[in-house]
């Protein structure tokens, strides 16, 4: 799979995703991504990029003549036109479910945007999608770029290695997680529950769906809202 950033900061994306499971991914030509730096593809002698809105307001607004021929030439750079994606806080939630059908695309091509956003014919004309990760106000689309690419990319076959599938994961099933412990048993007189250190796999497995189900009316009602839970939960 194949990740593009079109962004005024591509010294962002160097550091997070070059470590652990997307080093290793990159490092087995599972996934491939390239950073594009808008500002290269400003036209005038000031290199200008942005602007300010028609009909005023504060700050400024990124250019769609710029944007566009950033996005066409990383267009015509690899074989399958990629999926545009615009990071925005007006976009629909990130989500699990979007993740997933995100990762079913050969290639994407992430827009970061700066300053108050970017001029809206561009998102009409060029975007397919407008994702937001939720509802708290950064700085700007970067951030909200490598979380999808970090989450995105889980999903690519062999990304995990042999071991794991994301299939598996938690949110599959709508759930938190239990709590999990290691050695030592006892730390300064805080101890392990019982039952994990009992043997009795059978009791061990219900606990753990106790205190699943426990986490997560406590501390996400609106995921078991969700989902119809059975008799025996
Ligand atoms: C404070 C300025 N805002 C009101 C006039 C508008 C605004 C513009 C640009 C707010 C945030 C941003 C920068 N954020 C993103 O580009 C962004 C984002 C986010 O802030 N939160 C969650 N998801 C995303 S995806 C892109």
């Amino acid at each position: 799979m194949r990740f593009d950033v079109l962004t005024l900061f591509p010294g962002a994306f160097v550091g997070p995703l070059d470590v652990s499971i997307i080093k290793r991914a990159r490092e087995d030509g599972l996934m491939e991504l390239a950073i594009h730096d808008i500002r290269e593809y400003a036209t005038d002698k000031h290199r200008s990029v942005d602007d300010s809105p028609f009909g005023g307001g504060q700050g400024m607004v990124m250019r769609v003549d710029v944007l566009d021929a950033a996005l066409q030439h990383v267009q015509s750079l690899a074989g399958p036109p990629g999926y545009v994606v615009y990071m925005s806080p007006q976009g629909e939630r990130l989500t699990d479910a979007l993740v997933r059908e995100l990762a079913t695309h050969a290639r994407l091509v992430l827009v970061c945007g700066r300053y108050e956003g970017v001029d809206e014919r561009f998102v009409e004309h060029c975007v397919d999608r407008e994702i937001s990760i939720g509802d708290y106000i950064l700085t700007g689309g970067e951030l909200p770029a490598m979380v999808l690419i970090d989450a995105v990319a889980r999903h690519i076959p062999g990304a995990l290695g042999d071991e794991v599938s994301p299939e598996e994961e938690s949110f599959v099933d709508g759930l938190l997680e239990h709590p999990q412990y290691t050695r030592p048993a006892e730390y300064r007189g805080w101890g392990v529950p019982d039952v994990l250190l009992s043997g009795h796999h059978a009791n061990i497995e219900k606990w753990k769906k106790v205190q699943r189900l426990a986490r997560t009316k406590e501390r996400r009602p609106d995921l078991l809202e969700d989902q119809g839970l059975r008799t025996q939960d």
